[in-house]
């Protein structure tokens, strides 16, 4: 039998050494960085780089100064090859990223869902997926391998451009060198429509614009806009083939280290800098929200207001693809999803159609 002498005394001593031991832990538990980085595919102009900037300055702001974010513009962190940028988060050497969904996509391919030609087919159906049991699921598939998801931002739907002619119909692609990104289902489509695609990373794909490698390529507005495309391609189909979702993300590792009110100061940053940069990114394509949201939500300065009045100003041929011509597309390239709705996961597939129709 223990004596109560004996209880009594382990409980006072167990007692203070927790008193001693709680200030320690509560003060070494966490110490922040000096500072944390970035990444980023593109650059600072770029709206997706702007909301990344943006981003930051919010978290430092709501940190109070604890958490500082320097940004790691035009694949820096990942010297270039931009399908590795989730893997080296994963691997906790990339702290933060806004990455695009199609360069993450080779890791988790159920990401190429957004990558299905002519399947989300506008905002409100890609609002409404990345809102989802969709969104949650790809989500937690990124925490599952190491990531943080945050908040949806945007690149955009991704319209073609060439320098040879319009293109309305899918034998207008037939034998264009188009410049795709380093995503397999890319290769696919323009295989499937007699074109010449050449994988390159962006940073070789604006040299390969300017020494006229390629004859076309294809990227949302708001890229092609920082990069002057018409100097290189006359022409522009709007026919928001496929659209590219980027995500404010944070290594996993990072992440269960900040203590709950750290967290909870980054997750809204995410939030907020995410809805600006959407709005950016849709400025003049949507039914509205855009512009209404930047005026008087963020009393935002535009240069420009609409992207497609835009490239027509700077002498551009666009072109916005009707239904029936973007119909033709979906029905010419149904090889593309009898190979790829298996990689992604057929009941991701369905339980996507079914959210986006409801
Ligand atoms: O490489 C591209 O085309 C870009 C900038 O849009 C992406 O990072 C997917």
């Amino acid at each position: 039998m223990i004596g109560k002498g004996f209880v009594r005394m382990a409980t006072i001593l167990v007692a203070a050494l927790a008193l001693w031991l709680a200030p320690l832990s509560s003060a070494t538990a966490f110490t922040p960085k000096e500072q944390y980085n970035l990444s980023l595919v593109v650059g600072p102009q770029f709206d997706w780089g702007r909301g990344a900037q943006m981003f930051a300055d919010l978290v430092e702001e709501k940190t109070d100064g604890r958490i500082k974010i320097k940004l790691f513009y035009g694949g820096q962190l990942f010297k270039g090859e931009q399908t590795s940028e989730f893997q080296l988060m994963a691997r906790g050497a990339i702290d933060f990223a806004w990455g695009s969904t199609i360069n993450w996509s080779p890791v988790l391919p159920e990401l190429n869902v957004f990558s299905l030609p002519f399947f989300v087919r506008d905002y409100e159906r890609l609002d409404k997926l990345e809102n989802s049991e969709v969104g949650e699921r790809l989500f937690e598939l990124m925490e599952q391998k190491g990531v943080k998801p945050l908040a949806w931002a945007e690149n955009g739907f991704r319209q073609l451009t060439n320098s040879e002619r319009q293109v309305t119909a899918p034998g207008d692609v037939s034998g264009l060198k188009i410049r795709v990104v380093g995503s397999p289902i890319f290769v696919d489509i323009y295989r499937e429509l007699g074109a010449d695609p050449v994988s390159m990373n962006w940073g070789d794909a604006v040299t390969a614009f300017s020494q006229g490698v390629v004859d076309g390529q294809e990227n949302p507005a708001g890229v092609l806009v920082p990069v002057k495309i018409w100097e290189h391609h006359q022409y522009a189909t709007m026919w928001n083939y496929l659209v590219d979702p980027v995500v404010v993300g944070v290594s996993m590792r990072l992440w269960k280290q900040f203590p709950a009110d750290i967290q909870e100061a980054i997750r809204e940053a995410a939030v907020e800098s995410a809805r600006w940069e959407k709005a950016m990114a849709r400025r003049g394509l949507d039914d509205g929200w855009a512009r209404q949201t930047l005026r008087e939500d963020f009393n935002t300065d535009l240069e420009f207001s609409d992207y497609r009045a835009y490239l027509r100003e700077q002498g551009m041929d666009v072109t916005v693809l009707n239904a029936s011509q973007r119909r033709q597309f979906r029905q010419a390239l149904q090889p593309v999803y009898d190979k790829w709705v298996p990689k992604i996961g057929e009941d991701l597939v369905n339980q996507a159609r079914d959210v986006m129709e409801r």
